[in-house]
């Protein structure tokens, strides 16, 4: 079965988001397989991250998700990249329509709620670096 790892991101969690972002994941029907809250390391931000190497709001990125804790969560369901990446919205805060997890909290283009896996192949080696006995 498709897994996926939804990253509800340090400006959530100080926000006290926390739970209504679990509550829609529940609500939708699909399966939380694990769940961990921690404060990344660099070493783990920068693997995580490393296909946006080079861009200019990298270092920005970095330093932000490992600003303060992150609750990093395993989604297991049918097309559950897709169906949890609809849920978070575009990446963009004027594209985020309201419903979804970005529209409804964000208007910041880095600070923006969540992080999910964009691809079955990227999910597989953002999983593996976060909760290793899943993988
Ligand atoms: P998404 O998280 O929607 O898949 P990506 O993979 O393009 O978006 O970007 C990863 C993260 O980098 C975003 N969630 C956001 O925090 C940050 N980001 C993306 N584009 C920009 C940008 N132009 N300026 C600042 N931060 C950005």
């Amino acid at each position: 079965m498709e897994k996926t790892l939804l990253i509800i991101k340090p400006d959530a969690v100080e926000r006290k988001l926390i739970g209504d972002i679990i509550q829609r994941v529940e609500r939708k029907g699909l399966e939380i397989k694990a769940l961990r809250m921690e404060k990344v390391s660099l070493e783990k931000a920068e693997k995580h991250y490393e296909i946006h190497k080079g861009k200019d709001f990298y270092n920005n990125l970095i330093q932000f998700i490992i600003s303060g804790p992150v609750v990093l969560i395993v989604i297991e369901g049918k097309d559950c990249i897709k169906v949890i990446r609809a849920m978070a919205g575009s990446t963009s805060p004027l594209e985020a329509v309201a419903g979804t997890i970005r529209g409804d909290f964000s208007t910041d283009i880095l600070e923006n709620i969540v992080h999910t896996s964009d691809s079955i192949e990227t999910s597989e080696k953002e999983i593996k670096n976060f909760f290793k006995s899943l993988s």
